[in-house]
């Protein structure tokens, strides 16, 4: 089997199975906890989200996608089968479906609060601004470091990737590149494009779509896994990731939410009642990142 990424393929054989760390939480290890993000970048945790608050959001996305003529009646509802021709779509920030308060319950949920609570060692706040996507047939989501997007406040900021339908390998699961957030070899990639902010140097988001050339310059390993309704992938600002196409004949939901310590400097473009979002990225003239990547010599 191959995963795909954009035009680009890589081998299975060559993707790893991400970690799971869930026995360090049941274990209320928290110190474990840190440990294994300051060392793989990332926290596989399955059911810390409780499956029935997942299902929920699942089950109220896809009737707005089906009352949207997005969904194929001849299956199940809840399996989201795409109807033909009907597209996915990013469906966060000021769109109402995040503003819900079932997807409130889940995203700002006590689980989700609480693990950082004691992750983070203090009071914490999210993001207002809430990522969800509902990626279609042949989508994915380019290589890329959040940081590029949501630098402005404390880098002690953590995304945490919810999948609200469950995603099998051929849905387009999200792939981390285990290494790139402290590997000497993307050292450079870290002081360049790792600077970058989209809405002041208008550069186009993704650093590559092509998950060969990445371990091959710069090392690491693609590490992916199957993805249940309950589950959580977290991880930090610099810890480069990117979705793998959806090949299948569902819609992949999912969402991505960001955590951080209240007391820390906050990203003012993802806060408030209406967060400005992104403001400068697609005004005026775009610098594409073949260009931009020249000139930093990566
Ligand atoms: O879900 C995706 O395809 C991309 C998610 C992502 O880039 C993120 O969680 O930061």
């Amino acid at each position: 089997m191959k995963y795909s990424m954009g035009s680009h393929e890589i081998d299975s054989e060559q993707v790893g199975e991400l970690r799971d760390s869930s026995t360090l939480l049941l274990d209320k290890d928290f110190e474990g906890l840190r440990g294994r993000m300051t060392e793989d970048g990332y926290l596989l945790l399955r059911g810390l989200q409780s499956p029935e608050k997942v299902v929920a959001v699942r089950d109220y996305l896809l009737e707005q996608l089906s009352a949207n003529e997005q969904i194929d009646l001849d299956h199940p509802l809840e399996e989201g089968y795409i109807k033909a021709g009907a597209r996915g779509g990013f469906m966060g920030g000021s769109k109402n479906l995040t503003r819900t308060p079932v997807f409130l319950d889940l995203v700002e949920s006590p689980e989700i609060m609480g693990f950082f609570a004691e992750f983070l060692r203090s009071d914490v706040l999210t993001f207002d601004f809430k990522w969800l996507r509902v990626v279609g047939k042949g989508d994915n989501t380019g290589a890329h470091y959040d940081v590029v997007y949501m630098g402005r406040g404390t880098q002690n900021l953590y995304t945490v990737w919810t999948p609200i339908t469950e995603v099998t390998s051929t849905m387009g699961p999200l792939a981390i590149l285990a290494g790139s957030h402290r590997g000497e070899g993307f050292e450079r990639v870290r002081e360049t494009y790792g600077k970058m902010d989209v809405d002041r140097d208008r550069v186009t988001g993704y650093f590559s779509n092509d998950p060969y050339e990445m371990i091959e310059k710069f090392g690491g390993q693609w590490q992916t896994s199957e993805f249940a309704p309950g589950d959580v992938l977290i991880f930090g600002m610099y810890t480069m990731h990117a979705s793998f196409n959806n090949t299948g004949d569902r819609f992949r939901i999912s969402c991505d939410t960001r955590y951080q310590r209240a007391s820390d400097p906050v990203d003012e473009r993802w806060v408030g009642e209406n967060p400005p979002a992104h403001y400068g990225w697609h005004s005026g003239e775009t610098v594409t990142m073949e260009t931009a990547r020249e000139g930093w010599e990566v």
